[in-house]
């Protein structure tokens, strides 16, 4: 039987243990830009045995029109791989291991935060009855207009480039954000997808951009070190449920996993909120994945021992802990030894410098 401190391979990558570090965003890269603070701070969070095993950067726009938050960190020019080299460098000095959420907010998203003229991207003409934060604080969402079929093939070609620039930035492997009400879920959902073209209407068609970029990704930069996340039953961005979420994404498992992705991370309920919504069977959403190599990753408001549990009892390989490592930057070697965990600040999450984000110590 395996633990949560066990050793554990996941595609291409040798893991010293399964706590791995979720993404978060912080909203720390002045103009789409990673800074040097950002590097400093997965460094912190890298060491092999006391930090996490993986660490996966916060969410990173692959494009100009897949921003929707004010300083996130691009993945999409010359500079920002530069940029990016440091943090991966620096993480790698440490001996960690990182990977890159790869991001395209489609109708998350503001006018302001975008290239002139531009409006945000969505699969249906639906404005989100959401926020984002700009320059001017928290406003609300713009609305995006409706893709057409021809613009589709670029975005997928755009997360592949994304892929490879990753690779050439250094990142041992990427993970596609596809939760959280942004454009891949947009697609995924009958509740935001009202098209009738191949990218619509039944289950197959809605998840072809998922499948699509997946296909893209892993054949870019190999599957064993292309993972994915998944939010089937969280309503947060105005993702109002699909109508059937069990078939939708038991279907996109079926169809995942002859990918034999690296792995499949999965936010059981609201993110951030309360996991027991609406009585989804993460389970049965995973069974397709028997044989196929893929490690199923779970996260949300996991305790210690709710995440010794969920390895010991085979319903997890991989554990990720999001809030949990902004206060503990050693929080494997708490979890190890049972000790106490720091409380982060919630006034810092997002935005501003290195108070809140490079200040919380490690054990002595
Ligand atoms: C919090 C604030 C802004 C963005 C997500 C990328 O929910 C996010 C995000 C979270 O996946």
């Amino acid at each position: 039987m395996s633990t949560l401190f066990d050793p554990l391979r996941v595609g291409a990558l040798q893991l010293p243990h399964r706590v791995v570090m979720a993404p978060l965003t912080r909203n720390r890269a002045p103009g789409g830009m990673p800074s040097v603070l950002m590097a400093e701070y997965y460094a912190q969070r890298a060491d092999p045995e006391r930090g996490a095993a993986l660490l996966i950067t916060e969410a990173s726009p692959i494009a100009p029109l897949a921003h929707g938050y004010l300083d996130t960190p691009g993945i999409h020019d010359d500079a920002q791989v530069a940029a990016w080299r440091r943090v991966t460098d620096a993480v790698h000095a440490r001996g960690g291991l990182i990977a890159i959420q790869l991001w395209h907010v489609g109708r998350i998203s503001h006018a302001s935060l975008l290239p002139p003229g531009e409006q945000p991207v969505a699969p249906s003409a639906i404005t989100a009855a959401s926020k984002t934060f700009t320059r001017d604080g928290f406003v609300d969402c713009s609305p995006p207009r409706a893709l057409r079929a021809d613009e589709i093939p670029a975005i997928v070609a755009q997360y592949r480039r994304a892929a490879e620039r990753a690779r050439e930035a250094g990142f041992d492997a990427v993970e596609v954000h596809a939760a959280n009400g942004y454009l891949i879920d947009q697609f995924l959902r009958d509740s935001t997808n009202r098209r009738d073209d191949e990218w619509g209407g039944r289950v197959a068609n809605r998840c072809r951009l998922l499948a699509e970029v997946m296909r893209a990704v892993a054949g870019a930069i190999g599957a064993a070190r292309t993972g994915v996340r998944l939010s089937p039953v969280s309503p947060v961005n105005d993702a109002a449920l699909d109508s059937d979420p069990q078939a939708l994404y038991a279907h996109a498992m079926r169809e995942l996993a002859p990918l034999s992705l690296a792995w499949v991370h999965v936010v059981e309920g609201m993110t951030g909120g309360p996991r027991e919504l609406a009585g989804f069977d993460f389970a049965a959403m995973r069974a397709p994945l028997a044989g196929s190599g893929t490690a199923w990753m779970v996260n949300n408001g996991y305790t210690r021992s709710m995440a010794l549990q969920a390895v010991a009892g085979g319903a997890a390989d991989l554990v990720a802990f999001g809030r949990p490592f902004i206060a503990n930057p050693d929080l494997t070697h708490r979890l190890r030894h049972d000790l106490p965990l720091a409380e982060p600040d919630r006034r810092t999450f997002y935005g501003g410098g290195a108070a809140g984000y490079t200040d919380y110590p490690a054990l002595a």
